[in-house]
């Protein structure tokens, strides 16, 4: 088929027709397939409560961004948090949708987003009530709604976090030992207590066989190199992660005293990145997250806290053999974040993460990426914890995303430099597929 030269007049509808045809390879999600676990029925009326694997209205009602949202309008001093907490999956949801969707305008993006998911799945989000999409998702199968959820949002690979320290995860991974892969899903080794709190994490590795020991003694580090061995064998991860906390630093003040603080660090230098190097497999760094400030929130009660850019130019130019992934939490982190990766071929940043996952910061980030970055860089990832978000997270960062991109090749096309349609399309390979793929190939 003939290449199309871009013009001012056709970029636009260029840049989205690549967009939507480009298959996204979501490389962070909190999504499972169904051999995890459901917590709604499936065609057998089997369901599994702990079930990982999590969809449906219910489910997407009850994300912890929108019970966050409730707690601004019906307060704990209305609603106090233990009741919350004790009612079912569904009272939660139609709580949450009374207040935030029909008593009140649902202008958020996390409610936005529900309201999207809703309209590309052919319902009427005007609804007052659950029951009509509570009776489309019954008649749902989990492996087959999965199928069409990810043919809708363009998604053809999911990007999985699978926390081992969490029983529940790691139960299902060790039952599992007979069971394939789903294709469709990638493993990630995630492994916060290692470097957030090796005391617990070694108490943990002790008890499940590993001889680590209180301190990071040789024998300790050898022991969590075969531990990070065992569990990225069992998952076929594709990369390690951990979250961290906006005052992690690297490396830590020669005065230091916090013994965690120094275990975790040597767990990073002589386990972590050791085995990441051996494996070539990067790792992923997600720092800014200051967890549970609001405990009685649980999941919604994490907050933002801005972090040291320092550490991550540190980490790269003292460990160049190693790959990082980095996204970072902060907004007032993301300018200098952009120009540390100027200065590391070793360094991917990634994603509007989290807090920044907002059209009005998605935007801003994406275009200052664009500006400093070239195509080098990886805008977005959805984090989807219910696979239903994919519906709306995606078409929302692929808008924001299409915006940066058309103004930019505007920008170019006044230079006079000639575009085609095909260059577009390699760039949006890029930026949604490939750059990711070829750093963990690098
Ligand atoms: O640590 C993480 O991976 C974060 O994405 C958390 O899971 C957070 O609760 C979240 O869901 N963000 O979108
Ligand atoms: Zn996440």
């Amino acid at each position: 088929m003939e290449d199309i030269n871009l013009t001012l007049e056709n970029v636009a509808s260029i840049v989205q027709h690549a967009l939507l045809h480009q298959p996204i390879t979501d490389m962070h999600t909190h999504l499972y397939p169904p051999t995890f676990g459901t917590p709604v029925p499936n065609r057998t009326g089997h369901t599994d409560t702990s079930g990982l694997m999590l969809w449906g209205i219910d489910q997407t009602l009850t994300y912890h961004y929108l019970v966050a949202e409730v707690f601004r309008v019906v307060p704990a001093t209305q609603l106090p948090f233990e009741a919350f907490w004790k009612m079912t999956v569904t009272q939660q949801a139609d709580h949450i949708w009374k207040t935030l969707f029909v008593q009140r305008t649902p202008i958020s993006e996390a409610c936005r987003g529900v309201l999207t998911l809703l309209e590309r799945l052919g319902l009427d989000p005007n609804e007052k009530t659950l029951d009509s999409y509570r009776r489309f998702f019954s008649q749902q199968n989990p492996d087959d709604y999965i199928n069409r959820v990810m043919e809708l949002s363009g998604v053809n690979s999911i990007t999985m976090t699978n926390p081992v320290f969490d029983d529940n995860e790691r139960q299902r991974w060790l039952g599992m030992a007979n069971r394939g892969p789903d294709a469709r899903f990638k493993a990630v080794l995630r492994i916060d207590p290692i470097l957030r709190d090796y005391p617990t994490a070694a108490r943990r590795l002790h008890e499940w066989g590993y001889a680590v020991e209180p301190q990071p003694s040789a024998q300790s580090m050898a022991e969590v190199r075969r531990f990070l061995g065992e569990w990225l064998d069992r998952q076929q991860a594709i990369y390690i992660a951990i979250s961290l906390p906006p005052e992690w630093t690297y490396p830590l003040g020669p005065g230091t005293t916090d013994a965690a603080a120094l275990a975790g660090q040597t767990m990073l230098e002589q386990a972590v990145l050791p085995v990441c190097r051996q494996r070539k497999l990067p790792l992923a760094m997600m720092i800014g997250s200051r967890l549970r400030v609001q405990p009685q929130l649980r999941d919604a009660g994490d907050m933002v806290g801005r972090a040291d850019v320092s550490a991550v130019v540190n980490l790269c130019l003292r460990h160049p053999e190693n790959k990082f992934l980095i996204t970072m939490l902060a907004r007032e982190n993301q300018h200098e974040l952009c120009v540390a990766a100027r200065k590391f071929g070793n360094l991917m940043i990634f994603g509007c993460w989290w807090f920044l996952n907002n059209p009005s910061l998605i935007e801003e980030i994406t275009r200052m990426r664009l500006e400093l970055l070239g195509t080098s860089f990886i805008p977005q990832h959805s984090d989807a914890r219910v696979l239903d978000q994919l519906l709306y997270k995606w078409p929302h960062s692929r808008a924001c995303i299409q915006r940066a991109l058309t103004d930019k090749y505007r920008d170019l096309l006044h230079t006079g430099l000639r575009l085609t349609q095909s260059q577009v399309q390699r760039d949006v390979r890029l930026l949604l597929a490939d750059n990711f793929k070829d750093f963990l190939a690098r």
